[in-house]
């Protein structure tokens, strides 16, 4: 049981409504923030969600940005035939990427606090450099990300209104209203400990663009997604997602502005322990969920098991 945002105990140079501290237990600092709340239980729960057997998985082509942003570099895949100097054929291979410039989840020692340069339940930038803390093995020693995903459907929403699909590389933001008209018209209800998914459009106009369009989308780094605001904040936290996500490159709207305290970023990673989901593929989730008439699931994740890895494709698969 969460206190209210504003009783929340303060927890020195962090704004009010932190949850450092929350999760620890017997005196070891936790390390996988509110996806603790993915108890036994709450998968058992959300494994009725499975009805159909219709499964799809979340991951966009890993090679799907050619051209990103952040000065990242795009995935470079090389086949290895190694073996023929064996006389044997046999194939293997050998990838280079950066985990953020394709579908991935941030962990919790990615994006900082920008004023203090921590990370969630107090690491230190400097200290997060030379050690594993608060990496994504945290999330895979538990069992990985497993629960009751729910997804809004903006795409949908605005189309049914009739609302032009706004440009997935403007800075866009995505408010509250918009987020709770969507959820009213799919008839869909939050519960704590939900996976949280928000389908934008990004994926699928990037599909359909130009190489050239693409480019200049994604290089600029400015893109669609959810208002960085203090009603997004004290939204969040009263429906307490596990983990969050959706299909652009940064889940809130980008660019973010150093001066706004309502980063999206730091209140989820940061003073939740909270992960992101970006750049996941919804366009066939959004097809299915229109078809069934529900736009709940069942959602499991492995992330890739790196020690004090930072960001890792997701490995998602919604079952309905
Ligand atoms: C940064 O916030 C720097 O990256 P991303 O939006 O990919 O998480």
């Amino acid at each position: 049981v969460f206190p209210n945002f504003d009783d929340l105990p303060a927890v020195p140079d962090t704004p009010q409504g932190c949850l450092w501290g929350f999760y620890d237990k017997d005196g070891v600092k936790d390390e996988i923030g509110s996806v603790n709340l993915l108890t036994p239980d709450v998968v058992k729960e959300a494994s009725r969600e499975i009805q159909t057997g219709r499964h799809v998985q979340l991951d966009w082509p890993l090679e799907s940005i050619k051209h990103p942003g952040f000065a990242r570099v795009p995935l470079k895949h090389r086949l290895l035939d190694n073996y023929v100097s064996l006389k044997e054929y046999a194939l293997d291979d050998e990838l280079e990427f950066n985990t953020q410039g394709g579908s991935q989840w941030d962990s919790l020692k990615h994006y900082a606090y920008q004023k203090k340069q921590v990370y969630y339940n107090g690491l230190a930038f400097e200290e997060a450099k030379k050690s594993i803390t608060n990496g994504l093995h945290n999330f895979c020693d538990r069992g990985g990300i497993v629960g009751r995903g729910v997804l809004i459907d903006m795409v949908r929403y605005w189309d049914k209104i009739g609302q032009e699909l706004p440009n997935p590389w403007s800075s866009y933001k995505i408010t509250v209203q918009e987020l709770e008209a969507a959820l009213a018209d799919q008839g869909t209800t939050l519960k704590q400990g939900d996976i949280l998914l928000v389908r934008s459009g990004y994926v699928k106009r990037h599909n359909e663009a130009s190489d050239e369009e693409c480019r200049a989308g994604t290089q600029g780094a400015t893109s669609i997604g959810v208002e960085p605001s203090e009603e997004t904040v004290r939204w969040l936290y009263r429906h307490h997602p596990a983990a969050v996500g959706g299909d652009t490159i940064g889940f809130e709207a980008l660019p973010r502005d150093p001066e706004n305290p309502w980063s999206l970023h730091e209140w989820l990673l940061v003073f939740w322990g909270t992960p992101i989901g970006e750049l996941w593929d919804l366009e066939q989730l959004g097809d299915i969920c229109r078809d069934l008439g529900r736009w709940t699931f069942f959602v499991t994740s492995a992330p890739l098991n790196v020690r004090g890895g930072v960001g890792s494709p997701p490995g998602a698969i919604a079952v309905f």
